[in-house]
């Protein structure tokens, strides 16, 4: 047996250090890491068998070409020079008949290597295809955080260890960020107090000391009403405040009077009492540190709040203190410069973009010039996690829409391919990997050759250049090549020098803080912009969510299960057995409407339906109703949530909005 070592590939803040156990060509076990400064040894259940999604049978093995319907995963294997000169051909004569732009490249995260990740970019770019705007995570999270703090790095999540007042904010920590509980518990044993705020009791709820429950899409008014509070009881650093941070008197004069506990009760749904008494205890704490999660931003307000909830720390000189801080997403992002695989030079002057949260829209809008000829997916799957679900596969069953999909396994979306191509697992191709929840940087080398005939993406993107006569050297590099230069690039990316010889040697390595990051504050005016003036509001106030405006009755909330990711895992069946397509309302709510634990209900809106079975519990809030996980919907009988949500996007840089939507319920004596 030999042990090697990798890093977690999934979309994930927690991206952990991996030892992968191998007997020949097989991983035999995966462990965490405890040589990994983030991982500490462990593992979330999903990855502690790896070996499970690695090796599944279910794997994709070989080329596919479609011979049933669209749809129907009717398919017959095909060679890989069969697979390319096809999509080639296609390419081609798409290209001379509607233009480059009537490609459209789909991708996400299914696996956040630096390589993998944007092997396509310059392709398409090179190619002249539309691009893509990969909008469909949290942009406007670190839109609002960046509209006050500019390219400050944020707070590392180990400090929260020394904090004496945590706030779990919008975050399901114990499904989403599991080792930050490390930090957590350390802080804890030193008599640290731990809040969480959000929409429904999650098991992060009830792990924390105190609950604050919110009614969902309002923590922008929360925000204001701590920050009224904690002036009005003289709980802010007016010497922090003038060394370090702008506009907080304007802020303080025009709106935040109007934020009384009483009128920002009648907003959030949260006592007024209760929002005194986190007001207080954040002002009196030595070092708060706040762990803002991602799902308070999946809103039409979405970018505003986290702009408000990014004020917080500011009044409070939290900053100045070891152990206080806000960690919104790690710039861990920063750590290799992607302009070496992404080329952005490359990319057409003037060509189209879609935001790929649009896509049932665009594959379906018969007004769109150029059309949408082909589709090339990679890295994700949205037939199962792009909202308005009725939409997209509307537009993947179009006999006219050349679709290929690059995946590991038969997903919804692959379902719907004209051409499959299989991909490799992480372990068994080159990548490194950066984290946008810790600071940690490492490199993952093949652990075992691919798995039947799988090619990884920046091989297959190798191949289709060669194939559409892109004619550039750059395609001809190997991951290898490719890695040495992300390694190298960290001289200009990073501000202090990182231990290249052991990031090259494939062991985590920890991108070193400058002492004062905390107190670096890299915007316009060296300070915290509370107000910024380049920007429009220049001051933040709330705005209520696009539901605001919504007529069905209940709040969808559709949070992540802590046994798949997205979308992914669903291959594992120990994992999606049972329970999955539950609906959990409150027993008030199920008296009213004559509903019954078990019962089967179908909950719609104008954007579709679909079949959940109810589960009654207090965890959720009259009015609120929660369903946990993206399942595939060859697993469900109608489709999952995204039957029901919207294309809606973000206040700010054109996120998504998934949490944003209501629901009507009704019981169903059949299925739908
Ligand atoms: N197990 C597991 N891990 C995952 C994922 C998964 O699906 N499963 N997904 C991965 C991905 S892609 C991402 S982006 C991250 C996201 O991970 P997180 O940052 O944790 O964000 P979310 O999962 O969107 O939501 C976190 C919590 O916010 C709550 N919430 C929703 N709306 C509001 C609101 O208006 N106010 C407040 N205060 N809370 C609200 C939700 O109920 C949920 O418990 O997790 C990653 N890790
Ligand atoms: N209703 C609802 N919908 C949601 C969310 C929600 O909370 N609620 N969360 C949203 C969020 S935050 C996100 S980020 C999106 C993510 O949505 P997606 O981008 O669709 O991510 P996954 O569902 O993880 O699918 C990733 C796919 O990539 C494949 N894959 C993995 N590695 C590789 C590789 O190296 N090469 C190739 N070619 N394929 C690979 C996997 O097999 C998997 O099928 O989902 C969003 N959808
Ligand atoms: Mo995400």
């Amino acid at each position: 047996m030999e042990i090697k070592k990798s890093a977690c590939p999934y979309d994930c803040p927690d991206c952990c250090g991996l030892l992968v156990y191998t007997e020949g060509d097989k991983v035999v076990q995966v462990k965490g890491d405890p040589g990994h400064s983030y991982t500490r040894g462990t593992l979330c259940p999903k990855m502690a068998r790896y070996e499970r999604t690695v090796h599944s049978p279910a794997r994709l093995t070989t080329p596919l070409k479609r011979i049933g319907p669209k749809g129907s995963g009717e398919f017959a294997p095909i060679s890989w020079d069969t697979a390319i000169a096809t999509i080639a051909s296609q390419w081609k004569e798409i290209i001379r008949k509607y233009g480059a732009e009537a490609i459209l490249p789909y991708s996400y995260a299914g696996t956040m290597g630096t390589i993998q990740y944007s092997a396509g970019h310059s392709f398409f770019y090179q190619l002249g295809a539309t691009s893509l705007d990969r909008t469909i995570c949290a942009p406007a999270k670190s839109r609002g955080y960046r509209d006050v703090m500019g390219g400050t790095l944020p707070t590392a999540p180990q400090e929260a260890a020394n904090s004496d007042f945590i706030i779990l904010w919008s975050i399901s920590m114990l499904a989403t960020d599991i080792h930050f509980r490390h930090d957590v518990d350390l802080a804890r044993q030193n008599g640290a107090q731990v809040w969480c705020i959000d929409t429904y009791e999650t098991p992060t709820a009830r792990y924390a000391d105190h609950f604050t429950s919110i009614k969902p899409g309002t923590d922008g008014a929360l925000a204001l009403g701590l920050m009224h509070v904690l002036n009005r009881d003289g709980l802010i650093d007016e010497t922090f405040i003038t060394q370090y941070v702008e506009g907080w008197e304007e802020l303080r004069d025009t709106f935040l009077p109007r934020y009384t506990p009483a009128a920002v009760s009648s907003i959030t749904e949260v006592p007024a009492a209760a929002i005194e008494e986190l007001a207080h205890a954040f002002g009196r704490a030595r070092a708060p540190f706040i762990r803002l999660g991602s799902g308070q931003s999946r809103y039409g307000n979405g970018a505003m709040t986290s702009r408000l909830i990014t004020c917080l720390p500011a009044i409070t000189g939290a900053y100045a203190h070891v152990g206080g801080g806000l960690l919104t997403s790690a710039s861990g992002s920063h750590a290799f410069d992607k302009s070496i695989i992404r080329r952005p030079e490359k990319e057409k002057k003037g060509v189209r973009h879609i935001n790929m949260i649009k896509l049932g829209q665009v594959l379906t809008d018969e007004t769109l010039a150029p059309p949408i000829k082909s589709l090339y997916v990679y890295s994700s799957n949205p037939a199962c996690t792009a909202p308005e679900q009725a939409l997209v596969a509307q537009g993947l069953s179009r006999d006219d829409l050349f679709t290929v999909v690059h995946e590991r396994f038969m997903t919804d979306t692959a379902r719907y391919a004209d051409i499959i191509l299989p991909a490799t697992t992480s372990l068994e191709h080159d990548d490194i990997y950066y984290s946008y929840g810790h600071y940690t940087v490492q490199r993952g080398n093949a652990a075992i050759p691919p798995i039947g005939q799988s090619k990884s993406n920046w091989q297959v993107f190798s191949l289709l250049a060669k194939a559409m006569n892109i004619d550039d050297e750059f395609f001809q590099q190997s991951e290898p090549d490719l890695i040495e230069k992300f390694i190298a690039s960290t001289d200009t990316t990073w501000p202090l020098p990182v231990d290249k010889a052991k990031l090259e040697s494939g062991e985590p390595v920890d991108l070193p803080l400058p002492d004062n990051y905390k107190l670096d504050f890299k915007t316009p005016s060296g300070k915290i912009e509370i107000k910024n003036s380049a920007i429009e509001p220049a001051l933040p106030d709330y705005r209520p969510p696009h539901y605001a405006n919504d007529t069905e009755t209940f709040l969808l909330i559709n949070s992540p299960d802590p046994r798949i990711l997205d979308s992914s895992f669903n291959e594992r069946p120990e994992l999606t057995r049972g329970h999955i397509m539950e609906l959990m309302m409150h027993p008030d709510d199920a008296n009213r409407l004559g509903l019954c634990e078990g019962d089967i209900v179908a909950a719609s809106n104008t954007q579709g339906r679909a079949q959940f079975t109810l589960t009654l519990s207090a965890r959720t809030q009259p009015g609120r109703v929660v369903s946990e996980g993206v399942w595939w919907n060859t697993l469900t009988k109608t489709g999952n949530t995204n039957q029901l949500t919207h294309a809606r996007t973000t206040d700010k840089d054109a996120g998504s909005t998934f949490y944003d939507v209501k629901v009507n319920i009704t019981k169903l004596t059949g299925q739908i």
